[in-house]
């Protein structure tokens, strides 16, 4: 499943909540250009505070989401933050992602290079750090809310701060899958099984 951060952050955002809850078997993949693109530029839930632009003349007062304190917090089973300047990173997201029984979400950092002038490549490539070269503890949660805390700001950024932005895989563990629950559409979905020879009568008289 793929869509923008408007899409999954806004419009769509109740929906992936709930495949996160359940544990559904499915890999979200966000391309997170902080800007409602196709719409030229209006900002998003993961604008920036102080961002503008010419669809948004005056600065962002709203704080951001934190997407992955959201997925966190929804119960996704595999949560990470990839970054488009790097390739081989995000292959290896993917892959993983795509491995991981369980709902995975990828928030790919996607800069927009017609709308979004501040969040560029060279802004990125100046604040990313890999959470793998960090000893960072995949399989704990709280250190992931942790890491998660350090970006986005739900501030304005100040004067000659920078921030850090973390990549790679903030969280990762195995709890039964939504499909584990409901084993009787393991070989086909509901609408493909057949309705002969189902025998509803026992709970007709049930009811009567
Ligand atoms: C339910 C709904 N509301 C509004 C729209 C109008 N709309 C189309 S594209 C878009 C912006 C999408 O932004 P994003 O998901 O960030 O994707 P991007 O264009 O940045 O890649 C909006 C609001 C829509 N298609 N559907
Ligand atoms: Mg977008």
């Amino acid at each position: 499943m793929i869509g923008g951060d408007g899409d999954q952050f806004a419009e769509g955002g109740n929906h992936w909540l709930h495949a996160a809850r359940r544990n559904v078997n499915l890999t979200l993949l966000i391309h997170d250009n902080q800007v409602y693109g196709l719409t030229t530029g209006q900002f998003s839930p993961t604008t920036n505070i102080g961002e503008k632009n010419k669809a948004t003349p005056v600065p962002v007062v709203e704080a951001p989401v934190n997407a992955m304190q959201l997925a966190l917090s929804a119960g996704a089973t595999f949560v990470a933050r990839g970054y488009a300047g790097d390739n081989k990173q995000e292959t290896e997201l993917l892959v993983e992602a795509i491995k991981h029984k369980g709902f995975s979400i990828i928030d790919t950092m996607q800069p927009c290079v017609t709308f979004n002038h501040h969040n560029t490549f060279a802004w990125f490539y100046e604040r990313v750090y890999k959470l793998q070269e960090q000893g960072h503890d995949m399989t704990n949660k709280m250190q992931a809310f942790e890491r998660a805390e350090e970006w986005p700001l739900r501030r304005p950024v100040k004067e000659g701060e920078k921030e850090k932005v973390a990549t790679g895989i903030f969280f990762k563990e195995d709890r039964p899958t939504w499909e584990d629950g409901t084993p009787q559409i393991a070989q086909k979905p509901l609408v493909k099984q057949s309705l002969e020879n189902i025998d509803i009568s026992p709970l007709l008289d049930e009811l009567m």
